[in-house]
């Protein structure tokens, strides 16, 4: 699907000897990048351009792959043969997202195994709503429809990052996590409209706990974000933390409404002259905590991740050993 572009030296030396000064390379990247234009993985790009997005697809990625857990805890238990198909189907989708953004992000030359080092060694992130558990099969319902909606939200400019092979992807992953967000919401519909009182009060419970980690999904405010304006600039980001949030909050809202479930801001509330819902602070310290390594899930999360790669081992190494046989059974198969 990518071109794999993992010759960085090579490239960096062909750009130097083609006897512009770097100012003037940045120039033209700049240039292309107001234009609006694609850059691939064999142009030039600085340094910076290119660190920025291994570290937000990379980041991107882990969050796809350790996002498989705390649905994949419900697998085995879903209710009825016709959710569990589906919830099969989705976990696995989000496995082929994180190997679509693990390739796009090979081709700043990067390597996937040097991305699981970093998320195993605790270097790279991944998102903080994977550090919270699913406690009842309301969750997962609720994670498709918040968890899901928040990454749409976030997900559909990044189809129009300025990066190509990151732009391309996306535009695949929405398509899938709008089925995502769909399926949670008909699961809470179901319950919600034709389930008993404790299946309302169980969606009830499930928005309450997982409503504002939803919100700390989109990153700090603005003015907190480390990243945003440059990221902006460089067309990687087309929309900002703040709003992009507020956005998925408008948009909640109608939906709750539907649903027939309560948010839990109490000062949630329409404010016509803004043409947005105001609503309640977010606790940016439980974010930091729990972006920190400090949620109630993170050493389970990480441990998980860990775990799967090393009774994985002996797969990887038979089919490298079947590999290795099949091109000397080739190979002799020529000579022949
Ligand atoms: N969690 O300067 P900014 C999904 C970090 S996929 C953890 O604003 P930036 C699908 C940030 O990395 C969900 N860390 O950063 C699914 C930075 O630290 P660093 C993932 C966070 O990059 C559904 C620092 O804080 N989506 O849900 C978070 O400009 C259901 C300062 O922040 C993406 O990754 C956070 N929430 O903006 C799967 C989308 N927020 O790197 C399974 C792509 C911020 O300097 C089930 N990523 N940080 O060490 C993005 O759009 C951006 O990276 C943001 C953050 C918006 C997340």
């Amino acid at each position: 699907m990518y071109t794999q572009a993992m010759d960085t030296a090579a490239r960096e030396g062909h750009a130097s000897a083609s006897g512009l000064a770097p100012t003037e390379r940045e120039q033209r990247f700049e240039a292309r990048i107001a234009a609006g234009e694609y850059v691939e993985p064999k142009d030039w790009m600085p340094d910076h351009y290119r660190r920025t997005l291994v570290r937000q697809i990379s980041q991107h990625a882990h969050s796809e792959i350790v996002g498989m857990l705390p649905e994949g805890n419900w697998i085995t238990r879903a209710p009825t043969l016709k959710r569990k198909a589906i919830l099969l189907a989705k976990v696995q989708d989000e496995g082929g997202h994180g190997l679509y953004l693990y390739a796009a992000a090979e081709t700043l030359g990067t390597s996937r195994d040097e991305m699981i080092e970093a998320l195993h060694t605790g270097q790279a992130k991944y998102s903080s709503i994977f550090n919270y558990p699913t406690l009842t099969w309301a969750d997962v319902g609720v994670i498709g429809w918040l968890v899901d909606g928040a990454a749409i939200m976030n997900q559909i400019p990044l189809c129009r990052c300025s990066y190509g092979p990151y732009a391309r992807a996306m535009i695949r992953v929405c398509r899938e996590e709008s089925f995502h967000q769909r399926q949670g919401f008909d699961a809470l519909y179901a319950m919600m409209s034709q389930g008993t009182q404790a299946q309302r009060d169980m969606v009830q419970d499930a928005v309450n706990r997982w409503w504002w980690p939803s919100l700390m999904m989109f990153g700090p405010p603005d003015g907190e974000s480390t990243h945003s304006e440059q990221s902006m600039r460089w067309g990687i980001k087309r929309i900002g933390n703040d709003e992009l949030r507020q956005k998925f909050i408008d948009a909640a809202v109608e939906q709750a409404k539907v649903l027939g479930v309560d948010l839990p801001d109490p000062q949630l509330k329409w404010n016509p002259e803004r043409g947005h819902h105001d609503h309640g602070a977010i606790d940016w310290d439980e974010f930091w905590r729990v972006v920190g390594g400090d949620g109630p899930c993170n050493r389970d999360r990480l441990a998980a991740r860990v775990r799967a790669r090393d009774d994985g081992a002996w797969v990887r190494e038979a089919a490298m050993a079947h590999a290795r046989k099949r091109a000397a059974c080739d190979a002799a198969a020529q000579a022949a």
